[in-house]
């Protein structure tokens, strides 16, 4: 006799997934591959996600995580999150062929970085040490101007040269909440430092933040499909556990522990800004094999949003 499927409530968020900076950087690697034929290399995963790589892998992309790595004569494509000066520097005294895929909205805090150091000011940068967007802000601006601020703690304790000359970025995956504290706290120690409007948070990660918060209400669990080097990712997965909703960050649906599952009856869904919607599909059909599944979608935001394709590519 066939045992009978438990009824599972999906709630899938949305907006979810692919961001129009990892649209982009992902189509840049496939252009280049068909404007100059296999291989290309590509330095650092182009977005944090294996699946995606894999997929560019077949293609005849090469990741390396130096140019050193690059022979000469092949092109080359820097990954979305940014690279510091240095890279494209040495890429040009190579004479190699490069690519930037580093998001626009990253690049835009390049520039306010280069800016703020411009009109004599230190900066205080909101991140997470070590991960390659915060490597590549630091190298916009000479060795010494920019402090990390990974914690409240920091942003209490840090004692800056000159109080009053300062201004603060930050990366722009973060934590909407985290980031709004340090800056509070950044803002009642310094009252005359300099910041971007809110933050450089983007508008992807903060709207996939907000459809967690919405759906996490509603949910007996929330599972993040995204890569554990993936700070949106992880972002969304411990914003759905501090919503008080039981979370996992997931590679892939072969990651699901369907005892965890057990007793749920409503779970939430959603995809870091790097996971590919195919693995949200892999994911609910996953669980259709156990549970008698109905999809719900909520919808918090609506991003319409594209970035242009570098010069170069454009007509590929
Ligand atoms: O969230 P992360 O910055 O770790 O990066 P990914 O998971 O690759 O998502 C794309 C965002 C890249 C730059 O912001
Ligand atoms: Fe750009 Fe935001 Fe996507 Fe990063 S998460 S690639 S900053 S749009």
């Amino acid at each position: 006799m066939a045992v009978e499927k438990k009824p599972l409530q999906l709630m899938i968020a949305a907006p979810r997934g692919f961001c129009a900076g990892v649209d982009r950087a992902i189509r840049i690697v496939e252009l280049a591959i068909e404007k100059y034929g296999a291989p290309v290399y590509v330095r650092h995963e182009i977005v944090h996600n294996k699946f995606v790589v894999d997929g560019l892998k077949t293609r005849g992309a090469i990741f390396v995580e130096t140019l050193d790595a690059v022979p000469d004569g092949v092109p080359v494509v820097f990954s979305a999150h940014g690279v510091p000066k240095a890279v494209p520097a040495k890429a040009e005294a190579r004479g190699l062929s490069y690519f930037d895929a580093t998001c626009p909205l990253v690049s835009k805090v390049h520039s306010q970085a280069e800016r703020m150091v411009e009109q004599g000011r230190h900066i205080l940068f909101i991140g997470h040490a070590g991960h390659p967007e915060v490597i590549g802000t630091f190298g916009q601006v000479p060795e010494g101007s920019m402090t990390l601020i990974e914690t409240e703690e920091d942003a209490r304790n840090v004692t800056p040269d000159d109080a009053h000359a300062l201004g603060f970025l930050t990366q722009t995956t973060l934590s909407v909440d985290d980031t709004a504290q340090i800056i509070a706290t950044l803002q009642q120690r310094f009252t005359d430092i300099q910041g971007p409007r809110g933050e450089d948070i983007c508008y992807a990660t903060s709207n996939r933040q907000a459809a967690v918060k919405a759906i996490a209400p509603q949910c007996q669990a929330f599972l993040v499909i995204g890569a554990p080097n993936s700070s949106n990712s992880m972002r969304l997965a411990e914003l759905a556990a501090r919503e008080g909703v039981k979370s996992r960050l997931i590679r892939r649906a072969d990651e699901i522990d369907l005892d965890w599952l057990d007793g749920v009856t409503s779970l939430g869904i959603t995809a870091g800004a790097s996971a590919p919607e195919i693995l949200v599909r892999e994911v609910v059909e996953h669980l259709a094999q156990y549970f008698d599944v109905t999809e719900q979608e909520i919808t918090t935001a609506r991003e319409t949003i594209s970035f242009k394709l570098p010069r170069g590519l454009d007509q590929a």
